[in-house]
């Protein structure tokens, strides 16, 4: 692989590289191109495989590319893995990398076919152990909580949240066993017993039952670090129901 092609562009500014898929995007929409993640077959591990299905128009397997995979997480380089994808039957493409924690990565699948080089991003849900109950710390791993008739699973990053930092939130919604689509959802960050001011994280959709959202965690002038992350759930034609998540914050 000549020319540098597949190297990995550091990005200063993210919005930046957003742009760029962005622009991928719509040549990829021109083309007639698509990935579709096999997430199903996905779980966390020093090695994880990692598959992909790529179609062109009319949705036709493409089986004479060249596919790398990228693979990394939000707010930090410490997760960054890269490896080149090999082809197997009906346009599937397939490695091994490894992807140590459960929760949500971004993934840039890199196509070379024909002259053509676009990177095509997506997010994707790496399943792991899923904790439960009122012990599990929501800022280690991802955690798993009822809010009325909604399962509602919250991954914050990074692990553990760090005061004065940005903080990403992430949380699958599905209703008997079914993604929900549809809710209104937000994280509010607050501290027991103490008022720490107001700390709403809005989130957006992201994918089917999934929604995500960016905000910052506040540095307790008392020194303590147990927090409480409530993610705040309006499912359609419903009230509003809270699923509630104790974290610990790094020092
Ligand atoms: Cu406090």
């Amino acid at each position: 692989m000549g020319a540098g092609t597949f190297e990995r562009t550091v990005v200063a500014d993210p919005y930046e590289s957003g742009i760029h898929h962005d622009a991928d995007r719509r040549k990829a929409q021109a083309l007639g191109w698509n990935v579709a993640v096999d997430e199903g077959s996905l779980r966390a591990g020093p090695e994880a495989t990692l598959a992909v299905r790529l179609t062109g128009k009319d949705g036709a397997p493409i089986d004479d590319a060249e596919v790398l995979f990228r693979v990394s997480r939000a707010g930090t380089s410490r997760f960054d893995r890269s490896a080149p994808a090999t082809h197997a039957a009906s346009g599937r493409y397939a490695a091994v990398l490894s992807m140590t924690e459960p929760g949500f990565w971004d993934l840039d699948v890199v196509v070379r076919l024909g002259g053509e080089s676009l990177t095509l991003g997506r997010w994707i849900h790496v399943a792991g152990e899923v904790g439960e109950g009122v012990h599990c710390d929501a800022g280690v791993r991802l955690c798993a909580a009822d809010a009325g008739d909604v399962r509602v699973v919250l991954d914050l990053s990074p692990h553990p949240p760090v005061p004065l930092k940005e903080l990403d939130a992430a949380v699958q919604l599905t209703r008997g066993g079914a993604p929900l689509a549809g809710a209104e959802v937000a994280v509010e960050i607050s501290m027991p017993g103490m008022f720490m001011g107001e700390n709403r994280i809005p989130l957006r959709v992201a994918g089917p039952g999934r929604y995500a959202g960016r905000g910052a965690l506040l540095r307790c002038t008392s020194g303590r670090r147990d927090w409480l992350a409530e993610v705040v759930v309006r499912a359609p034609g419903g009230g509003e129901t809270r699923a509630r998540f104790p974290f610990q914050a790094a020092e």
